[in-house]
């Protein structure tokens, strides 16, 4: 429902019930759950397309590492039937035709308005209402501001000197343009060996004149093990749909993973070389889902692990001394995100791609032609930046949004995120962020797509209600964020990954993952549901009292 409002300058001016930013995964499910419920929506995107990190990093190779149809929507048994998953691990191209045919399927993209992005966003009290302004000069105004901008979606360049100076082709992995890069014959140079950084390696190296990857940290890689779904596993998916669902909407890390029973001294050394081997030719993230038990918590059993995968990296590469930089020293396996690969090790083998460990030999500068290292300068004609991005709150934190009394939220969250269910934060009324900081620890659709649920279930209690403002009491923020904070401490991922900010100079080191997981999201939402909301303030601003059903006795929730 549209409502007419005035501003302060006397103007009267349409207000819509919900504006949702960015149209990636989550948004896109916003934008679907909010209208079926009956809202008037709108969706403001900065890309010209739909896919957020699925339209941005469209570099060589991009592919999921979750299965393709665990990372799909699972709300509509037609539209999972009616999508042909290719492979186990779909590529970037087949993910956003996917996205592409879930908007015009449910009728989505006329409310979408494509590049277009947010520059500042208001929150006026005595309307209760939310004005935000984008980039191209115009002002929407919504009672509901739901940001779904992604945790990955702020590119991180590191601030090397003549970075801006090279005369040649520049491209980030998370700024990829459209235009498909020409990569033939060309003397590329790749920095940064992350999840992306391992993904285009292998896929370029046979079209370039050299490839020299630059490399600060090795990563504990293991194979992706990716392959077409067969016709009768298609069969099968569909078959099974419901008990799918069933298992992805109740896992803790929202996959199908089943979780071994066995820590691994329980097994002879013998049964425990069959089960690395095992492992290594398992799909992705099993290899930490379904892993020994005490993989993550006891350090003998994590070392064992990484020295199967060491030697499986001296068996694969031919160089000895490439094979050693190669094999992390810093760092146990899971204390980062671990890439999966394929062919990764295997391109080192190519006469045209070599290693540069930046531990021995760091980047001085970027020169008009190449860089330099330690060792001298090498000319380029295409840089590839893979180096990551400002995680959680980079674009959250860059909108320009301000709550009550003015307050930005990039100095409330100054000192780092402190949320409620990683959807809300207090002084920023009607405004929610699923898919956000503290939002996922496993399969990120599985978890925004709950915290999607919620916002929208919670938009529903307030129409039901008679309440038009909704804000998070105190407590209930202190709370949820002090158990991410201490759960931070014993979560997979260390202190040395992006989990913690610490990859961007200057961002406070805070946990910016669930660190209670799925099952502790589950349990608060059931507990705001069973108490009516009384962890948050709910309202009703002046403009909509008259239009608002009597409150409900007793239902006036405190903080
Ligand atoms: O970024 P990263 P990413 N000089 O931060 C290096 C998802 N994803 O884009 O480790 C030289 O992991 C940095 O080195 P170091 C996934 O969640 C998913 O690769 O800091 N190097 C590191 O090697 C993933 O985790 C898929 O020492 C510098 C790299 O840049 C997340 O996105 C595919 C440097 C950054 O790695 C991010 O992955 C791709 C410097 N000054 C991504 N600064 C799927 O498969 C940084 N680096 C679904």
């Amino acid at each position: 429902m549209n409502e007419t409002s005035t501003d302060t300058s006397g103007a009267r001016s349409d207000v819509i019930d919900v504006l949702v930013v960015g149209a990636g995964i989550t948004g896109i499910y916003q934008l679907y759950r909010a209208r079926e419920a009956g809202f008037s929506v709108q969706l403001v995107e900065a890309g010209d397309g739909v896919g957020g990190t699925w339209y941005w990093n469209r570099y060589p190779g991009a592919r999921f590492d979750s299965e393709s149809y665990t990372y799909g929507y699972l709300f509509s048994p037609e539209l999972f039937d009616e999508w042909e998953w290719q492979e186990h691990f779909a590529e970037q191209p087949e993910t956003e035709r996917y996205l592409n045919h879930v908007v015009d399927r449910f009728d989505l993209r006329r409310h979408i308005r494509f590049g277009t992005s947010v520059n500042a966003a208001t929150f006026d009290e005595a309307p209760g209402i939310w004005t935000v302004a984008t980039d191209d000069g115009s002002e929407v105004r919504a009672r509901y501001l739901v940001a779904a901008t992604g945790v990955l979606s702020v590119p991180y360049f590191p601030d090397v000197p003549g970075r801006e100076d090279f005369l040649g082709e520049s491209y980030h992995t998370g700024l990829w343009p459209a235009t498909p890069v020409d990569f033939a014959g060309k003397r590329v140079a790749v920095i940064g060996t992350g999840s992306s950084g391992v993904q285009i390696v292998p896929v370029v190296a046979d079209q370039v004149a050299s490839l020299t990857v630059y490399q600060r940290t090795a990563n504990w890689c293991t194979p992706l093990n990716n392959r077409p779904i067969t016709p009768e596993e298609q069969a099968e998916l569909r078959a099974g749909f419901e008990a799918m669902r069933e298992i992805l909407n109740t896992s803790i890390a929202g996959f199908l993973h089943r979780p071994h029973d066995r820590g691994t001294f329980d097994d002879s050394q013998e049964a425990r070389q069959e089960f690395y081997e095992h492992m290594w030719a398992s799909p992705g993230f099993s290899k930490l889902t379904s892993h020994y038990t005490d993989l993550l918590t006891d350090p003998a059993a994590n070392a064992e692990w990484c020295e199967f995968i060491a030697a499986k990296v001296r068996s694969i590469v031919e160089d000895p001394e490439t094979a050693e930089k190669l094999i992390p020293q810093d760092h146990r396996f899971g204390e980062k995100r671990p890439p999966f690969v394929t062919d990764y090790y295997e391109t080192f083998n190519r006469p045209n791609v070599s290693l540069v460990d930046l531990h021995e030999t760091p980047i001085l500068r970027v020169t008009d032609h190449g860089i330099e290292t330690a060792d001298g300068v090498q000319d380029f004609d295409i840089i590839v930046w893979a180096t990551g991005f400002d995680f959680g709150t980079g674009a959250l934190a860059r909108m320009g949004i301000r709550g009550r009394g003015g307050v930005a939220l990039a100095d409330h969250w100054a000192d780092g995120p402190c949320t409620f269910l990683g959807v809300q934060t207090t002084g920023f009324p009607n405004f929610f962020f699923p898919g956000g900081p503290h939002a996922a620890a496993g399969n990120n659709p599985r978890y925004n797509g709950d915290q999607v649920d919620f916002v929208t279930d919670t938009l529903v209690y307030l129409r039901e209600h008679g309440y038009d403002t909704i804000e998070v009491g105190a407590d209930a923020e202190e709370r949820w964020t002090r158990m991410v904070d201490e759960g931070a401490a014993t979560a997979v991922f260390g202190e040395i990954s992006y989990y913690f900010g610490t990859n961007i100079p200057g961002k406070p080191k805070r946990y910016l993952l669930n660190s209670g997981g799925r099952p502790k999201l589950f349990k608060e939402i059931a507990r705001v549901r069973n108490t009516d909301y009384r962890a948050f303030r709910l309202t009703r601003s002046r403009s909509a009292s008259a239009a608002s059903p009597p409150l409900r006795a007793g239902a006036a929730a405190e903080p």
